[in-house]
């Protein structure tokens, strides 16, 4: 391309090239320049909102210029590419993270201070780009952090929601639920309505046999709507890399409105199949960890796959490579089974457009995708009816069943004695009405297939995929643990800490991109100005949530008091349930001591976060409960410090970066066997708090890694579940002594009418304990007493913080970027150089 461009041209286009800001000056100038001309506003009504306008777009633009040669130079070495499919990216804010990625934060500092704002201000002026649930979403944005960061040519695909997940309010105790309108003002997203594709729905199929006998599918008729791209560039931490997340937005395919229907009058209906078309990609399913199995859902699902896979195989074949070359250039991974409609797709474009034959383009497709699976709750496992897809997608539901029945002929030729077999593995669930089972789909399309933490993948491998281990042998299924980015979960959560870190484990620049240099912190454990330092960061990070608390809540908080958090989204596996009865128990306690009794207690606020699904009607009790504690509890002239209990509005990433730095205690509490690996375990972790935790997910690991000694474990065993469990529902069910007296205290009124927990009450007492809350609840009060013993000597606290922090370089993400980039994708980076060509880039 470049050879393409006449000298002279050449020349002027290098000579005037853009540049973006470079020092203080120059930023302010740019900022001054964007409030001006692009804002149309002056220096006498730039308020916070216009500044961090003007700031965001100073910083974009320095962002799409290192985007622009990035993608020339993937474009130029035409080496193999990462493409993440998924329908969450939790990205939080972007500007932050932007400043700290390029390295220009205290230039913006400065510059900002010049012209009369705080950055702290500026900064919380942004939105958080919440289009994700939870971790899974939040595992997708950490995850493209470190591709850019470790210089990976990789893009992300995923779906422009105009509302993200909602916003939460609390009134009168109760979650009310608020649309998220987001876009408002974006300036992280580029829209390229030059880069568009028409997607198909509904319709049928028709055969047309050639000469020689080759029949094809055609896919016609039904309705059309238009996929347009935009773009958000993704900044890599101390590298110029920035790659691309390109979401897809849906518009109709024949222009804005139907112009006959409103010159005949017909004004309404003119816009509605615009209406319609925009539904596709408006909303956010706001499930965790839940399978709905709705029209619009699948709708969405192959919207977006198809509208990126169009894009890569356009990408694709500008290369004129063979189509055998294919999975050599691209590496599809599905993160879940959300994206699983791209395996038919590509079986699809290979076949019916391209002419490749069934085994050929077969190869291909498997070569090319892997899939992650996150969990193993039955509610969670996707499955689609074969009924609706027929109505949807006739030409995918014809190849699902030939992949599907080439997948059996080879199973009954390899395992001829086993004729069970057949139905526990088809793909095609012989139910009334009869579902497709994606995870299966996705098994059998996929070279890898991925648990995310140890545990979850050893049970995925002996339960739910058991038979798929016998039938592909065992390589097929690898481990690869979550991990976090510290550039945000450290760097820029909290900065106290890092810096603090940095002056024994050196530059930020080298210990966050290496960060198993964090054990060079070890070294200065018994170092006691180190160890007041880090005391004091601590305090100051308790100070700061401690103030938040205050202002959205109004009820004080002392700093010194010991913080117990669990923020996550409500969920009956995750057990806030278990927690709540627990601050029920030690009111109890405090409530029988005298008051002298009660001085010497250790205080302790208990502070809870998290989103219940809107339809989740036990997760709204849950949060129902723990606000009702709470205003009995926070306004017991009895109790007053010794204990608090705070539900935190909205819980979202912006609200993360502030509460996770100052734990003391995080509790990740999960019945043993169902949390797949959790996240925010690490990240309290790694910022300095400790964890109560059950034999879950990457509990395990992190154990491993910090030390027996540093984490408080308790419960049961994932192997034991199944047989209390069967004990609970057909034998002796005998409630523990002690949440029988919490019990009893709810269903007396003390927390408001009992009618509103009766549900959360008798799931334990009369429906069989399915989340073992009664079976683990004994161990969990032990734990938490010792937790308390713990705390009260400081020093060993310290100790155990420091020596934990020191070991775990294990979980950032980028560990587990290279491990995918190995293992299952075989990609290489692509390390800057100094290529300063101009372009478009593609
Ligand atoms: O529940 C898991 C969570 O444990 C894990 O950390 C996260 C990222 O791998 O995925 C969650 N799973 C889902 O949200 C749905 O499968």
């Amino acid at each position: 391309v470049e050879a393409s461009i006449p000298e002279p041209q050449r020349e002027a286009w290098l000579k005037n090239q853009a540049s973006g800001f470079k020092g203080k000056d120059q930023f302010e100038k740019e900022v001054v320049r964007h409030v001006e001309t692009t804002l149309a506003r002056s220096m006498f009504n730039c308020d916070e909102t216009a500044a961090y306008a003007a700031t965001s777009l100073a910083f974009r633009d320095r962002l799409v210029i290192e985007w622009n040669r990035t993608q020339q130079r993937q474009t130029f070495a035409d080496s193999k590419r990462v493409y993440y499919l998924s329908l969450e990216f939790l990205m939080g804010r972007a500007l932050d993270n932007a400043m700290l990625n390029i390295g220009e934060k205290e230039v913006a500092k400065s510059g900002l201070s010049e012209l009369g704002f705080r950055v702290e201000d500026i900064i919380q002026q942004e939105h958080d780009a919440a289009l994700g649930n939870g971790g899974l979403g939040r595992l997708a944005a950490c995850f493209l952090d470190s591709l850019a960061s470790l210089n990976f040519p990789a893009w992300g695909y995923g779906l422009r929601y105009r509302y993200g997940i909602f916003k939460q309010e609390i009134i009168d105790g109760y979650q009310v639920e608020v649309p998220d309108y987001w876009l408002d003002f974006n300036p992280w997203e580029f829209p390229r309505h030059d880069v568009t594709v028409d997607i198909q729905f509904y319709g049928n199929v028709n055969k047309t046999t050639d000469d020689s006998g080759k029949v094809t599918a055609h896919w016609e008729g039904g309705e059309t709507v238009r996929a347009v791209a935009y773009d958000v560039p993704i900044p890599g931490y101390a590298t110029p890399s920035t790659n691309n997340l390109r979401l897809w937005s849906s518009q109709a395919a024949s222009g804005e409105f139907d112009f006959q229907k409103f010159n005949s009058g017909d004004y309404e209906s003119s816009v509605g199949d615009q209406q319609r078309a925009e539904t596709i990609s408006a909303v956010l399913y706001p499930n965790d960890n839940l399978d709905r199995g709705k029209e619009l859902r699948l709708k969405q699902q192959y919207f977006w796959v198809a509208a990126s896979l169009y894009d890569i195989v356009r990408r694709f074949k500008k290369s004129k490579r063979p189509w055998r070359e294919f999975p050599d250039q691209v590496a599809i991974q599905l993160n879940d089974t959300h994206p699983t409609l791209a395996i038919v797709e590509l079986q699809r474009i290979l076949i019916d457009l391209e002419g490749l034959d069934w085994d050929d383009a077969w190869n291909i497709v498997q070569q090319t995708f892997s899939y992650t699976n996150h969990t193993v709750l039955p509610e969670a496992l996707e499955k689609w009816s074969v009924g609706l897809v027929q109505h949807l997608l006739p030409r995918h539901l014809q190849i699902i069943y030939d992949i599907n029945l080439f997948f059996l002929q080879m199973v009954e030729r390899n395992f001829p004695k086993d004729r069970e077999m057949l139905s526990r593995v088809s793909i095609i669930e012989e139910s009334q009405p009869k579902m497709v089972r994606m995870a299966y789909l996705a098994i059998v399309g996929s070279h890898k297939v991925n648990g995310v933490a140890e545990l979850h993948s050893d049970l995925i491998r002996t339960t739910i995929f058991k038979d798929f281990v016998t039938i592909f042998g065992p390589d097929k299924f690898v481990n690869v643990t979550n991990g976090i980015t510290p550039r945000r979960w450290l760097h820029q959560a909290n900065p106290g800490l890092s810096s603090l870190i940095a002056s024994k484990a050196g530059d930020p620049e080298h210990y966050l991109k290496d960060l198993t240099l964090l054990n060079k912190i070890e070294l200065s454990v018994n170092d006691p100005a180190f160890r007041k330092a880090w005391a004091e960061v601590k305090l100051a990070n308790k100070q700061r949530l401690a103030d938040y608390i205050k202002s959205t809540t109004g009820i004080v908080v002392s700093p010194k008091a010991l913080f117990d958090v669990q923020v996550k989204r409500i969920h009956e596996y995750k057990r806030q349930q278990m927690n709540i009865f627990g601050v029920i128990f030690r009111y109890l306690k405090l409530k029988s001591m005298s008051p002298e009794e009660r001085k010497k207690v250790l205080p302790r606020v208990s502070i809870f976060g998290g989103k219940a699904a809107p339809g989740y009607w036990m997760a709204k009790q849950i949060i129902h409960l723990i606000n009702s504690v709470g205003s009995v509890v926070n306004n017991d002239p009895d109790i007053g410090d010794a204990l608090k209990v705070i539900f935190l509005e909205d819980y979202n990433v912006s609200k993360a970066e502030i509460i996770i730095p100052a734990s003391d205690i995080s509790e990740h509490i999960s019945t043993a066997g169902t949390e797949a690996s959790g996240t925010s375990n690490m990240k309290f972790v790694l910022n300095g708090g400790l964890i109560i935790g059950t034999c879950d997910g990457a509990n395990i690991e992190i154990t491993r890694e910090i030390g027996e000694e540093n984490i408080f474990l308790f419960g049961n065993l994932a192997e034991d579940v199944d047989d209390l469990r069967h004990k609970n529902t057909y034998g002796d069910h005998k409630i523990d002594p002690s949440l029988d007296k919490v019990f009893n205290v709810i269903q007396s009124g003390t927390f408001g009418n009992a009618q509103d927990f009766q549900g959360m009450v008798s799931a334990v007492r009369e429906h069989g304990d399915f989340y073992l809350v009664s079976d683990d609840f004994h161990s969990y009060l032990e734990t938490q007493e010792l937790v308390d013993k713990s705390y009260a000597d400081q020093e060993l606290w310290i100790t155990k913080c420091i020596t934990s922090v020191a070991r775990m370089g294990f979980f950032s993400s980028d560990r587990c970027i290279n491990e995918y980039a190995e293992e299952i994708w075989n990609v290489e980076p692509l390390q800057p150089d100094t290529n300063n060509g101009v372009g478009k880039g593609e």
